[in-house]
């Protein structure tokens, strides 16, 4: 999964994209020119820590991966093709969600785009250049089906037309893609086009020094004015995370308390990214190699996740062996659990669920 972080300049996006490198353990790549960097974060697993320390005792442990992508800053104009920002539209168009760093700390040395500090009024101003980026979109596919449609009538094409109107009507009134109702087949269509506005949205709030731990009244106006169907806000202080997460981890908790920082913070966004995207993590340990935490979409099958693994376990899919993380921590070890008779067999249908330890059976 990938997340592109975006907002307006000098509102922390870098800040908090070397947090999540330096915490996330990130492996970092950058093609340089001007492709913005991309950091591949180790997601904080406390669960896959403690089956490789307790249960499996395993060579190599293996962290599930979430990649960011740091986007140049977005102004005023970039949806209809201004600034340096509306190159980087199309990439942005890759990314499966979108966090928006908004600044929402005061400090007279950095100069504001927008002349004052005001959260509430960048998330929308942001947001209007979304909109009208996917307008100018639809806009310009609308017309080259129109000139198709004169040469030849095609049933597919008069659907997608139909659907694109619809869009471009939505937008028009300024609303995002992703509240438009659509079927199924709808959503397969339009997920070619990659809409901006029909991604989820997660709305981070980069909050003074001085507030920390504090009621942010502004956090409950932005949930209020934009929250939603796949939109999400947190807040976090990206430049003090980001102090904290250089201190060896006794002082780094020394530190959090005396500050009033919130656990994890780091942790927390990537939480908030997993829950967004409705993602679950599954683990596998069996034969001590390897202790690994994967990540599938909730509500995915045990058949489906056997090929995340690999495709030779989707194949010869036999059953799958699954018991809690929480029952199989208790139980001490995967035989124990077994003796107990709580590691379940599960066919190829089981709805893996989070937390699931899963050993696969399958035909070579
Ligand atoms: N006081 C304070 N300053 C911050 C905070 N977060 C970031 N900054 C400062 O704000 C400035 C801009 O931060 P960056 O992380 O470079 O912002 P950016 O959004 O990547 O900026 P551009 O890429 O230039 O658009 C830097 O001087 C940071 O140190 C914060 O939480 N509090
Ligand atoms: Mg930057």
């Amino acid at each position: 999964m990938r997340i592109g972080i975006i907002g307006l300049p000098a509102t922390g996006k870098t800040t908090l994209f070397d947090l999540l490198c330096v915490a996330g353990g990130a492996h970092v790549s950058h093609h340089g020119g001007n492709e913005p960097a991309v950091a591949v974060v180790k997601v904080p697993d406390s669960r896959l820590e403690r089956l490789a320390s307790l249960i499996f005792k395993p060579k190599k442990v293996t962290h599930a991966t979430m990649e960011f992508v740091d986007f140049v800053a977005l102004t005023r104009g970039a949806g209809q093709g201004e600034g340096l920002g509306s190159h980087y539209l199309s990439q942005m168009r890759q990314v499966d969600a979108l966090l928006h760093v908004l600044r929402n700390f005061d400090d007279p040395g950095i100069a504001h785009v927008e002349g004052k500090v005001d959260a509430a009024r960048d998330a929308v101003l942001v947001n209007t250049e979304l909109l009208l980026a996917d307008l100018d979109l639809v806009e310009k596919r609308i017309g080259r089906l129109e000139a198709d449609l004169k040469k030849i009538k095609k049933d597919e094409a008069l659907k997608e037309l139909e659907l694109l109107k619809r869009c471009r009507a939505w937008l028009a009134e300024e609303k995002p893609v992703r509240d438009l109702p659509l079927t199924e087949d709808d959503q397969k269509l339009l997920r070619g086009f990659a809409l901006l506005t029909a991604k989820p949205l997660l709305l981070l709030l980069n909050i003074g020094e001085g507030t920390l731990g504090k009621p942010n009244p502004i956090q409950e106006r932005l949930q209020r004015a934009l929250g939603g169907k796949g939109v999400a806000v947190t807040q976090l202080c990206a430049k003090m995370e980001m102090e904290v997460a250089q201190l060896p981890p006794e002082d780094a908790e020394v530190f959090r308390k005396d500050l009033g920082l919130q656990a994890g913070g780091f942790a927390e966004v990537l939480r908030a990214c997993f829950d967004l995207l409705g993602l679950v993590t599954f683990y596998t340990g069996e034969g001590g190699e390897e202790t690994r935490a994967w990540t599938i979409p909730a509500g995915t099958t045990a058949l489906k996740a056997a090929g995340v693994i690999h495709s030779d376990l989707e194949r010869g899919f036999i059953r799958a062996e699954v018991v809690h993380f929480a029952e199989l921590e208790a139980a001490g070890s995967l035989a124990a659990a077994k003796k107990k008779g709580i590691l379940r067999v599960e066919g190829k249908e089981y709805r893996v669920a989070d937390g699931d330890v899963v050993t696969v059976r399958f035909n070579v």
